[in-house]
């Protein structure tokens, strides 16, 4: 590569893509972070031309939202849509109540809700990300573009080298344009497989270049906007591979830092007060599409109004995801991480909230109800599968 096209190459990156180093002025009290999001329709060019867009602030993906454990995540919400839309807080431990990570909530076009996100003194770190979660739209809100990166920085910041790292959010979204500009919305088979966009964007670019220095690390944060393209296992395009983003040098580390010894310890559950199973499958009821056919969690499609799963508040419970369909699932649970058991049947060390569970396959995880009560829910995260209704609900309670 000449130098010359390297510097061009240069140019071309996105502005906010690499974040500056976390710095040491994070030492003081617990804040409130506060933002305005204004989620709105327009024209916003993508891929060289101008796409009709749902934005947060008329920015693709959404600008991103850092806090740290035991800070107030505020944020002033607008819904300037043309349709109703609401905010959840994929992974974030918080109540799922009230004015929190409450998927319930529905705010109508043109009004404003204030959400109030106290996060615990032990929240853990990580990356998060903010989407729609306005049930049989989220599928589409999200392909129009609605996502958000949220950082929480906490004790895995704190590592000197991996606060020596420079570090880079990449917010992976798909999307597929017709000739007008406007995202084409997908059959009802393309439903059944989870959409694919052929415009794959990292945060909000067609194949970035992101400079990292000869000898010194970068770190990586990645938050996935469909959770498509894992539907499907025959005739996708899942054997094709896309340049998501290319990495160029540009400089040289002052002196080359070595990798941590040892990254943040995550503590195994006690036993199980109880296993439940999900059977993933294809349910007859109020279908999406009007035809008597939804996708379902243990043959019955989401309503809002049925409690499915009741669970006591600290209780640790396994669930295990059984998927005898032809297609994979990823299942996501709100408010609570769990960890993956294996198969040797110990619990992995490490916290997740999404599990894919492939066709004709079935995963086992653990996880314990802590800190917060109330309704919550637990679903597909192929939006699609979503919206067709692979979701259920979860009520938490401090009674029996
Ligand atoms: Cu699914």
């Amino acid at each position: 590569m000449t130098r010359r096209s390297l510097l061009s190459l240069g140019a071309s990156v996105g502005a906010g893509l690499v974040l500056r180093r976390p710095s040491l002025a994070f030492q003081s009290g617990p804040a409130i972070v506060q933002a305005d999001l204004e989620a709105k329709a327009g024209w916003i060019p993508l891929a060289g031309r101008q796409a009709y867009r749902y934005s947060y602030n008329n920015q693709v993906p959404g600008p991103l939202i850092e806090a740290r454990p035991g800070d107030t995540i505020r944020i002033r919400f607008t819904n300037s849509l043309p349709e109703e839309t609401n905010l959840h807080f994929h992974g974030l431990h918080v109540w799922p109540t009230g004015n929190a990570d409450n998927s319930f909530v529905m705010v109508a076009p043109g009004e404003q809700f204030q959400y109030d996100l106290p996060l615990a003194a032990n929240h853990p770190g990580g990356t998060f990300w903010i989407h729609p979660h306005m049930h049989g739209a989220v599928a589409r809100q999200v392909w129009r573009g609605l996502a958000a990166p949220v950082i929480i920085r906490a004790e895995l910041d704190a590592i000197p080298e991996v606060k020596a790292a420079a570090e880079v959010v990449l917010v992976l979204q798909d999307v597929t344009l017709g000739a007008d500009g406007v995202p084409l919305e997908p059959g009802f088979m393309q439903q059944m497989a989870g959409r694919e966009g052929n415009v794959i964007t990292a945060s909000g670019s067609v194949n970035p270049t992101i400079p990292i220095q000869k000898d010194g690390w970068v770190r990586l944060r990645m938050g996935m906007g469909m959770m498509g393209g894992m539907g499907a296992t025959a005739g996708s395009s899942n054997s094709a591979s896309s340049t998501i983003a290319t990495f160029a040098y540009s400089g040289q580390a002052n002196h080359v830092v070595p990798l941590p010894q040892k990254l943040v310890s995550v503590e195994p559950f006690p036993a199980p007060s109880r296993v439940r199973s999900f059977t993933l499958g294809q349910s007859m009821g109020q279908g999406m599409m009007g035809s008597g056919i939804g996708f379902g969690i243990n043959g019955r499609t989401f309503d809002p109004s049925r409690v499915d799963t009741r669970v006591r508040l600290g209780d640790v419970e396994d669930w295990e995801f059984v998927n005898p369909m032809m297609m994979d699932h990823p299942m996501h649970i709100h408010t609570n991480a769990f960890q993956i058991i294996q198969p040797d049947g110990s619990a992995e060390r490490a916290w997740r909230d999404v599990v894919l569970v492939r066709a004709g396959d079935r995963v086992r995880v653990r996880t314990a109800f802590q800190d917060f009560t109330g309704k919550l829910m637990y679903h597909c995260h192929i939006l699609d599968h979503e919206d067709l209704g692979m979701m259920g609900v979860l009520e938490i309670s401090d009674e029996a």
